[in-house]
């Protein structure tokens, strides 16, 4: 027998069974049996920093979840009195979340896996996401108080004084219309911005809200020594330095140039001085930032090895963890609809989103929300099928791909992915009529909303091509004939895929990829052994030339919804 010297990967069985109590250092023996010479296998940690909630997922090789765990902010942290982990303002368009509750979170998360007897030790990567958009503002002198952390405290206490603004500005805030309106303006225009950064100026993303703070409460920005994403503060915490913005979720900024992949001037200038010194330099989404700093060795045992793979978007985290290939789309058929596509090349617009891709350096992503989707659904079946969902699939069933040139548009707020709102039937001869029989008007809904989700997906650059997959999500994705729709208005198949926790997984995933990205491996070879979603729709041989000729009037029809829809507060010139 080998004595070895011991480490806390190698599983051992004391002879004189002394081992159970006292730590392996003061065991009297120092006689071990080596039950597995092999250490155990490595672990991937994929964290989620998400509006309501922190979340982790621990994975191994074969990608199979090993742990899962979550702080609620509402209910385990109440003591900062966030609903839905936020808190809005009485102008009811200022939205934020105490930066400290998510430090604290982070504590509080570590603490829960250790009391579970999680081998920190194990990990040989992590990686994680957080809401887009949200931007956290570090105090000067901050960078010192993370290099030196000390393990003997947690970060809460060691980060007190650590943030110039201690309520960060998240994603449903929607304060900085002034600041968007002068950024299109410097940049030559909502389009000339878009083609830009990827998106027009959106009230929530990043750029527009430091502006925002420069001009109305200056001398906290003064106070700011670097500013991060809700994702790359994450990062920061786990590396003991500032971490990188990396190229996705930089792309939900308004200040990245998503084609040289670097901040744009133009927008840099038109928000504030000296901003590429307080952002750092972007990184592409694969890059591993180092390894996890002293504290994380010494409080919780994680190997001096550990990578942190930079942190991203919660949506691109969530395309890692649906693992779309090229010319895909995912449809999230939820209380809104989300879609995602995987672009090659993009042509952003004024809706909708282009992000660079997280997972393939070249390639893009867009990402569209639509309001009315399940909510709105809901409405019209229990209007119009006495509130079952058989009874609505029936009427799907027995309607004629088409619905006979009837087309509706069906707004019940004021919708995203156009901005327009109420509802609005259109006959065959483009005649505005006032109602339809029940059955009708369920395949005007259904055939509507797909055909939007189509038309905005193509104006970002998609296009159905052979080998197109459609993978729906969502509760409605339970539902075979909502899905068929899909299929036919898309041309496409349509899969569903579990989604339970795709941000947090597609974080675990990234992890693992990041650690051999650099030698040419793909994203989607290093995730080949996750299961595959499940075809569940295949479109009706007639389904092309119906809805590609409906597509043309269906765009028509929307331009005169459009133009009767007063302008939104979120300037769109
Ligand atoms: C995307 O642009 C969004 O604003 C949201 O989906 C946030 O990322 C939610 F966390």
């Amino acid at each position: 027998m080998r004595k070895q010297p011991m480490n806390s990967n190698t599983a051992c069985v004391c002879l004189f069974n002394v081992c159970r109590s006292a730590p392996r250092a003061q065991c009297a023996s120092r006689l071990f049996l080596l039950m597995a010479a092999a250490p155990l296998s490595p672990l991937y940690l994929g964290l989620d920093f998400s509006t309501q909630q922190l979340k982790v997922v621990a994975i191994d090789g074969d990608l199979s979840v090993v742990h899962q765990d979550a702080v609620q902010f509402d209910s385990e942290l109440p003591h900062y009195r966030t609903r839905g982990g936020v808190h809005i303002h009485a102008d009811k368009l200022t939205v934020t979340s105490p930066v400290l509750m998510w430090v604290q979170a982070l504590d509080l998360l570590l603490d829960k896996m250790k009391r579970a007897g999680f081998d920190f030790s194990r990990v040989e990567a992590l990686s994680g996401s957080g809401q887009q958009h949200g931007g956290v503002f570090w105090k000067k002198g901050a960078a010192q108080t993370l290099a030196r952390l000390d393990p003997g405290q947690n970060l809460y206490q060691q980060l007190q004084d650590g943030f110039s603004v201690q309520d960060s500005p998240v994603w449903m805030d929607s304060s900085s219309s002034q600041q968007c309106r002068d950024l299109q303006k410097a940049a030559g225009g909502a389009l000339r911005l878009a083609e830009i950064t990827g998106s027009r100026a959106y009230e929530r993303f990043t750029g527009n809200q430091i502006s925002k703070l420069l001009q109305t409460r200056s001398d906290q920005f003064q106070d700011t020594e670097r500013i991060s994403l809700v994702s790359s503060f994450a990062a920061s915490l786990f590396l003991g330095g500032y971490a990188a913005i990396d190229y996705s979720d930089g792309s939900g900024m308004n200040l990245l140039d998503i084609r040289a992949r670097n901040w744009s001037q133009i927008c840099l200038d038109a928000t504030a001085p000296d901003l590429d010194r307080l952002l750092g330099a972007p990184l592409p989404s694969t890059a591993v930032l180092g390894s996890v700093s002293s504290y994380f060795v010494h409080r919780f045992g994680f190997s001096e090895s550990c990578r942190v793979v930079a942190f991203t978007g919660d949506n691109p985290a969530s395309l890692a963890g649906m693992r779309l290939h090229q010319g895909d789309m995912a449809v999230s058929l939820g209380t809104s609809d989300t879609v995602f596509l995987w672009l090659q090349e993009p042509r952003p617009a004024l809706e909708g989103h282009v992000f660079c891709n997280p997972v393939e350096l070249q390639a893009y992503m867009a990402l569209l929300c639509f309001k009315n989707g399940s909510l709105t659904r809901e409405r019209v079946r229990n209007q119009c099928a006495a509130g079952s969902w058989e009874a609505f699939s029936d009427a799907l069933k027995e309607t004629p791909l088409g619905n006979n040139g009837n087309i509706g548009f069906y707004f019940d707020t004021m919708e995203i992915t156009p901005p327009a709102v109420g509802v609005h039937r259109f006959d065959s001869n483009d005649r505005e009529v006032s109602q339809w029989s029940p059955e009708v008007e369920i395949r005007a809904l259904v055939e509507g909303q797909f055909l939007s989700r189509r038309l905005h997906a193509e104006r970002l650059g998609y296009s159905i091509v052979p080998g197109t997959r459609v993978l729906a999500t969502g509760g409605a994705s339970a539902n075979q004939q909502i899905l068929q729709v899909l299929s036919d208005v898309f041309n496409a198949p349509v899969y569903t895929i579990d989604l339970s926790d795709s941000t947090c997984l597609g974080s675990a995933y990234r992890a693992l990829h990041g650690l051999v990205a650099d030698s040419g491996v793909s994203f989607l070879e290093v995730v080949k052994k996750a299961p595959e979603p499940q075809l569940v729709c295949t479109p009706h041989p007639t389904a092309q030339q119906v809805y590609n000729q409906m597509l043309k009037r269906f765009a028509q029809l929307e331009e005169r919804v459009l133009q009767r829809t007063e302008p939104t507060n979120e300037s769109r010139s």
